[in-house]
């Protein structure tokens, strides 16, 4: 997979060099380059952004960096992987769609996405209609309904999730089976070992006394009971069918 990230910081990118992505990336798994979209400026100021049209707080990006930056990424992108490459771009955005477990298993059997990190206010409204004209796939992606500083936070987020369900990037393909989300459901309860624990104020605390039975078809029945009451309690909103426009929504 090739992942491209437009950004003004790509120091803040940094931690994709570690652990398990940077792992991937050394292994050949991911090709992940970041650029500055300050290079592709003309004036000494390097200029990109401007003051919001019709008045308003804050700072808009302007349109001709990220033109000429999408232009280059994508030729540079289809000189390695092909003439017909054809990236996704993302763009990180609080008014996106939000971005799921769903969502992160799509995107890791791309070939090619593209990253586009908004700063200040956001950008001139114009890129968006340019890209779609030009035939990008283009997708606005929401992390959760809070407001960032820019979208490279998101990007860190959402490059972890796609990467890791790369195949032969997580080691055991189990754990990707069992964890949170994956059914749609919170994961149970983990213990390990001592079963017996006395913790530090002198309680007693024994691990459930299933785990130690050995008999695993009840200990999945009681897992998937713990994973159900936490949904319950924790996230209602995963059980709940979800909303169609049938429903006045
Ligand atoms: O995902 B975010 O909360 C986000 C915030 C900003 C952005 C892009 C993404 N550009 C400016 C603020």
């Amino acid at each position: 997979m090739r992942i491209d990230v437009l950004t003004l910081f790509p120091e803040y990118l940094a931690p994709l060099e570690l652990s398990l992505i940077g792992k991937a990336r050394r292994d050949g798994l991911v090709d992940l380059r970041v650029h500055q979209l300050r290079d592709w400026t003309h004036d000494r100021h390097r200029t990109v952004d401007d003051t919001p049209l019709g008045g308003g707080a804050g700072m808009v990006m302007k349109p001709e960096p990220w033109a000429e930056a999408f232009a280059a990424v994508r030729a540079a992108g289809r000189a390695e992987l092909g003439e017909d490459a054809e990236p996704l771009i993302v763009f990180p955005n609080p008014a996106g769609t939000p971005f799921r477990q769903a969502t992160a298993q799509e995107w890791s059997g791309r070939e090619w996405i593209v990253f586009a990190c908004g700063r200040y206010e956001g950008i001139d409204e114009r890129v968006y209609e340019h890209l779609a004209d030009e035939g990008f796939e283009v997708a606005l992606a929401s992390l959760g309904d809070y407001v960032l500083n820019g979208g490279e936070v998101a990007v860190l987020a959402i490059t972890e999730a796609v990467v890791r369900l790369v195949p032969g990037v997580v080691g055991n393909a189990e754990s990707l089976v069992e964890e949170s989300h994956s059914a749609g459901l919170l994961e149970y309860p983990l213990y390990t070992r001592p079963a017996a624990w006395t913790d530090p104020s002198g309680t007693l605390r024994e691990a459930p006394a299933i785990l130690l039975s050995g008999d695993h078809a009840r200990i999945a029945a009681w897992r998937r009971e713990q994973s159900e009451a936490r949904t319950a309690a924790r996230r209602p909103d995963l059980l709940a069918p979800p909303a169609t426009p049938a429903d006045g929504a």
